[in-house]
């Protein structure tokens, strides 16, 4: 049943190794026999001497062996059939688990569950095992997670690049309340998932200078690099569901070129003669924690320059046919950036073009400008990534060089149609001056790209009036919109499976693959009986969410309670103390006996957040929702009607357990400041009812389920303008709402720090003064949304029903809907057939 190779690819002679390769056949004794095979011949274990990891591993290995036909036929029809691809540049990915996702994409969690169980090993328990590859920090990585999904799914020929870190997002720790970080050692048992393929290694130069030379009487430029790095890649199997297409995710590891120096070993200098090592490997090493604010650090340029090099290489050296005409390059792909970390690949592709290829400067930029597209994530200025020209002109002298050519033949196209407008120009420029020289490098992107997009209607529309404005008028025809989406195998099949369950029993399977079809359960919101089922799904999500918080951290989620989920990044913009303020009033009303407890709505807070361990405010509203928990908690004045429970750790395998469970989602950012929001979909989909502001994707979530089944609240994008114009001041909210009042005096007072005023006031004092995200201009309409949340959920059944449409009316946001925008808009990839 083993095949030995692709037929075109061997001179072989023999029968066997001309047999493409087979997938295994698929029953529980196979499996069995092969999850023992790899237990003994893999990992050099007996069933009855494995560990747990041992299991897991051999386990892994089954599946992938169950896959790896597909893949080694996808890999070479994408390099047979030579038709355009995506390569999906992106510098997180933030996975999740792969184990489940791996069974279910291969229809095999039946079979696999079967087998083990007849080994006495049970499933559930290995898949407790899996560390998560959390090589991302927020919405942007896991978006990219979801797009490589749903490009396999959809058989888009297409390859993620990206970089293997050694270190992922740091563990989040709590000690007395505030963040610890600890170092996220994810491969320290190995992951079964990758391929390590050091032959496929790239060289990465970086530093040294550049001159021009006489070549056969045309003077050219080239770069002459200080030193260099390989980049060795791991290859990840990204399959379809259930489709027979498996697609790969190429992670890049940088290792020295010349890792050891032995002449320095012999002569006693132990840490000398592994300095390069060391150098070197520090580029692949941590994921910077960062989301939204760049740190500009000079390890930071490396990494991006290391991967995106190492991927344009990859891509020219191996995907392309031989003898393949360069001129050709934007039929044949589309690099997608993944906000700005990848930019730096377009003066790359330049030098690769005109300095090694030897092309004309106009006809290799000419082909640039077709083959990358630029996605924007933000709308926070702060956000958008600009490098000093000093750094960048020691590490990639040569890039900058061509960055600076780029810029003047753009700035003369800007002079040629505007005339001498100097603030024009100066606005538009790639190269800012104030107060460091440096290179905007969404304004490279912008420039370079064929297309722009933003990541929702409503922050697509604000890129082209505010943060991109007079490159909307210089060239209106780049930008689109592409409103992100999720993948409904990860979030919906996986994580709710007994919500998934009732809805096939309901509309068939087909919304696997067609999201849009949930508008099919519509009907179903007026059946009492599904209303009945539906709430019995969730239910068991609570009491599943239970059992995990109590083996996790020890919580205790009473019964009867609305769960209340905030759970994302913690950044001012996000407002997670506007959800403080409210538990605060709500405790301050009873505490104070304006309020009998007996009329507060049961409810259990759920915060998940980490804080960039350099964002100091953000880490202080940690330490402030831990404060206020331990507080509210143990008062009996509560009756234990509130809870505020925060798990550390908030990561990708929380959230499928605490989605499922939510029964309202908080999406409840300044308007005109969250791009799109993905967690806000996936709380919809599984029929959670949102209290949102009109920001981001949280707009079109409300004209799709209805005014009637959302909690709208708060200024609008326009409103906050205008009052950041007239001149915004928080103390005029504090001076005359008494309520909002009493809350910020109980936290400047110390009862959530044991009297100690000060632990907490650089947050007042922050709220009062500055309010940059106009918490205060926001509090009072947030409470009262607040109130109209508890009177619905005093409704079960219309409650149950608002939870039905939301599931109903929000396929749309299926991220195999966004890859189709992307194929239409931006990319023009048909689907390998
Ligand atoms: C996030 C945005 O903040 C979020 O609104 C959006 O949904 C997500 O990207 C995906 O587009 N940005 C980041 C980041 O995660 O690191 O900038």
């Amino acid at each position: 049943r083993y095949g030995r190779d692709v037929p075109e690819n061997t001179s072989a002679t023999h029968p066997l190794a001309l047999a493409p390769v087979t997938a295994p056949e698929s029953s529980a004794d196979a499996f069995v026999a092969d999850f023992l095979h790899s237990l003994n011949f893999d990992r050099g274990v007996a069933l009855s001497a494995s560990s747990a990891n041992d299991r897991y591993f051999a386990l892994a290995h089954t599946v992938r062996d169950y896959l790896m036909a597909r893949w080694l036929e996808d890999l070479r029809r994408q390099k047979q059939s030579q038709s355009k691809g995506v390569c999906y540049l992106s510098a997180e990915y933030l996975l999740g688990r792969q184990l489940d996702n791996n069974l279910l994409a291969g229809g095999l969690a039946d079979i696999a569950e079967e087998a083990l169980a007849s080994c006495g090993i049970s499933l559930d328990d290995l898949r407790q095992h899996e560390v998560e590859p959390g090589l991302g920090n927020g919405g942007l990585g896991r978006l990219a997670a979801c797009f490589i999904d749903s490009l396999a799914t959809l058989g888009v020929p297409s390859i993620g690049y990206g970089i293997r870190y050694e270190y992922g997002i740091f563990r989040q720790t709590f000690v007395e309340g505030q963040q610890v970080e600890q170092p996220d050692s994810w491969l320290s048992l190995g992951s079964p998932w990758e391929f390590a393929r050091p032959e496929d290694a790239q060289t990465i130069a970086f530093g040294g200078r550049t001159e021009t030379y006489d070549d056969e009487g045309v003077t050219r430029s080239r770069w002459v690099p200080g030193w260099n790095v390989q980049a060795v890649p791991y290859n990840y199997m990204v399959p379809g569901f259930q489709n027979g297409r498996v697609n790969t995710l190429r992670l890049w590891s940088a290792v020295a070129t010349n890792a050891f120096d032995l002449r320095i070993f012999n002569s006693g200098d132990y840490e000398e003669a592994v300095r390069a090592q060391t150098f070197a490997e520090n580029i692949s090493k941590v994921l910077y924690p960062e989301d939204s604010t760049p740190q500009g650090k000079e390890l930071r340029l490396q990494q991006q320059y290391f991967f995106v090099a190492a991927s344009i290489h990859d891509f020219l050296d191996n995907m392309l046919a031989e003898g393949f005409d360069l001129s050709a390059l934007p039929d044949r792909v589309i690099f997608q950036l993944n906000d700005t970390h990848p930019v730096i690949a377009v003066p790359e592709f330049m030098r690769v073009l005109v300095d090694e290829k030897k092309m004309e400067w106009d006809a290799a930029w000419a082909i640039t400008r077709q083959c990358f597209a630029y996605t924007c994530h933000t709308l926070l200025p702060e956000a958008l990534e600009v490098w000093p020209v000093d750094l960048l002109g020691r590490l990639l002298p040569r890039h900058l060089e061509i960055i600076y050519r780029i810029n003047e033949e753009f700035l003369d196209a800007v002079r040629a149609r505007y005339g001498d407008d100097e603030m024009r120009i100066r606005n538009m420029s790639i190269i800012a001056e104030h107060p460091v020289r440096s290179v905007r490098m969404a304004y490279l992107a912008t420039v370079a790209g064929a297309r722009v997009n933003g990541v929702a209607e409503l922050h697509s529309q604000l890129l082209r009036d505010k943060v991109l404005g007079d490159f909307d008028d210089f060239f209106p025809e780049k930008f689109t919109n592409v409103t992100n989406g999720v993948t409904p195998r990860r979030f919906l099949r996986l994580a709710n499976p007994e919500l998934s369950g009732l809805i096939t029993e309901a509309i068939g399977d087909g919304w696997l693959t067609d999201l849009e079809r949930l508008r099919e359960l519509e009907p179903f919101a007026e059946d009492s009986g599904f209303r009945a089922a539906f709430g019995e799904v969730k239910a068991a999500n609570k009491r599943r969410l239970h059992e995990v918080l109590r083996a996790r951290d020890g919580f205790e989620v009473s019964d009867g309670h609305l769960l209340d989920v905030m759970v994302k990044r913690l950044h001012e913009y996000k407002r997670q103390m506007l959800k403080v303020l409210h538990v605060v009033s709500t405790y301050e009303g009873v505490v104070s006996g304006r309020v009998p407890a007996a009329e507060v709505q049961p409810r259990t807070v759920i915060f998940g957040a980490k804080a960039a361990p350099g964002y100091t405010m953000a880490k202080r509203i940690i330490h402030l929702i831990n404060a206020v928990g331990s507080v509210v908690n143990s008062d009996p004045r509560l009756d234990g009607r509130l809870t505020v429970i925060f798990p550390p750790n908030y990561d990708v395998t929380l959230a499928e357990r605490v989605i499922p469970a939510a029964d309202l989602s908080e999406q409840i950012s300044l308007a005109g400041k969250e791009a799109s929001g993905t967690g806000n979909m996936k709380f919809a989909l599984n029929g959670a009812l949102t209290i949102g502001t009109d920001d981001g994707a949280n707009v079109e979530i409300r004209e799709l389920v209805g005014d009637e089944n959302f909690f709208l609240f708060g200024m609008s994008e326009p409103e906050v303008s205008e009052s950041a114009a007239r001149g915004y001041r928080p103390s005029e909210f504090y001076q005359e709402d008494a309520g909002l009042r009493a809350a910020i005096d109980l936290i400047a007072s110390g009862a959530f720090s044991r009297g100690d005023r000060s632990v907490f006031e650089p947050i007042v004092s922050n709220l009062l003064y500055e309010d940059r995200f106009m918490v205060l201009a926001d509090y009072a309409s947030y409470i009262a949304a607040q109130e109209r949340v508890d009177d619905a959920y005093a409704d079960q059944e219309a409650w149950t029903r608002s939870a039905i449409l939301n599931v109903a009316r929000t396929g749309f946001f299926s991220s195999d809907r966004s890859i189709r925008d992307y194929i239409d808009r931006i990319w023009h990839t048909p689907p390998l057939a």
